[in-house]
């Protein structure tokens, strides 16, 4: 890995968990979740994860709604669509192996199970097998998203067993931070990183008040970064976020002051294998 590439910068805008009552300015709606992504991707993102919610803001996986936010995401904006198939810690595997319908460019696929909080994050290795599978067959590039090393194991027997991700390229995304998961500190990130597969690329998200620290050592081990209202409510120890943008725009600051500008939709494409819009 080097540490002079370019910094991809991925935006998390929603989540399943932020309510919406409580955190007025997270985009729920689809017009929220457009408007929000156009500013980011402004701000110096490439790519959108993208969990949505219903007409109450609770989190679904609703198929139609899913392909109707795939599809104004794309005529909105530039960036890469990342559909969510972590949902919410209630979805059935059902429903989240469903999400690859909705035909995103690329997916998160979590790599283990793990305690989220007083909840419990589902991903037995079966259907981490089978959500993998479906990629391949759909033609949409995976982001391994590790919330802790049994997961990093588990991607490397994945990739042993099933061969290389469609795209080509491994990216995956260390999220840090999660009570149950592994901590968000430079240690934990160095070994993380360096337990990746040969070759593969990686993001580092840091929840909560982890978010700043992750981002810079992510910047000085070459990793890209994550942010969003998704992982990190609080701009600053006090002081709320007032929306994914100001998010972006610290994390293009930090890879500029880091010399690793924020690279652009194709360019993120060209290094994720996502396959160019027709
Ligand atoms: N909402 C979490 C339970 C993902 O998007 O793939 C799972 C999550 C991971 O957010
Ligand atoms: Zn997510």
């Amino acid at each position: 890995m080097t540490n002079d590439s370019p910094t991809l910068i991925t935006v998390a805008p929603t989540g399943a968990e932020a309510d919406k009552t409580a955190v007025p300015a997270l985009p729920v709606t689809l017009d929220e979740l457009v408007t929000t992504a156009k500013e980011c991707q402004a701000a110096g993102a490439a790519v959108v994860h993208v969990h949505i919610r219903d007409d109450r803001a609770r989190p679904t996986l609703d198929r139609a709604r899913l392909a109707d936010t795939v599809a104004a995401l794309r005529e909105g904006t530039d960036l890469i669509v990342q559909l969510s198939t972590g949902g919410a810690v209630t979805d059935s595997f059902d429903d989240r192996l469903a999400v690859l319908d909705a035909a995103p460019d690329a997916c998160s696929l979590t790599c283990g199970t793990v305690n989220f909080g007083d909840e419990v994050f589902s991903n037995p290795y079966p259907f981490i097998r089978d959500l993998y599978a479906r990629t391949k067959e759909l033609g949409v590039v995976p982001e391994f998203e590790l919330f802790d090393f049994g997961h990093i194991a588990t991607l490397h027997r994945l990739l042993a067993g099933h061969g290389a991700p469609h795209g080509g390229h491994v990216h995956c995304d260390l999220v840090m931070g999660v009570p149950g998961g592994m901590a968000g500190d430079v240690a934990t990130l160095a070994a993380a990183a360096a337990a990746l597969p040969a070759d593969a690329t990686w993001s580092a998200t840091g929840i909560g008040r982890t978010s700043v620290p992750v981002m810079f050592a992510a910047l000085s081990a070459g990793g890209h970064l994550r942010v969003g209202m998704e992982d990190t409510l609080s701009f600053a120890r006090g002081r709320p976020v007032t929306g994914n943008a100001e998010l972006v725009e610290r994390a293009a600051t930090l890879a500029g002051l880091a010399q690793r500008p924020p690279m652009r939709p194709e360019q993120a494409r060209a290094m994720l294998g996502v396959r160019e819009r027709s």
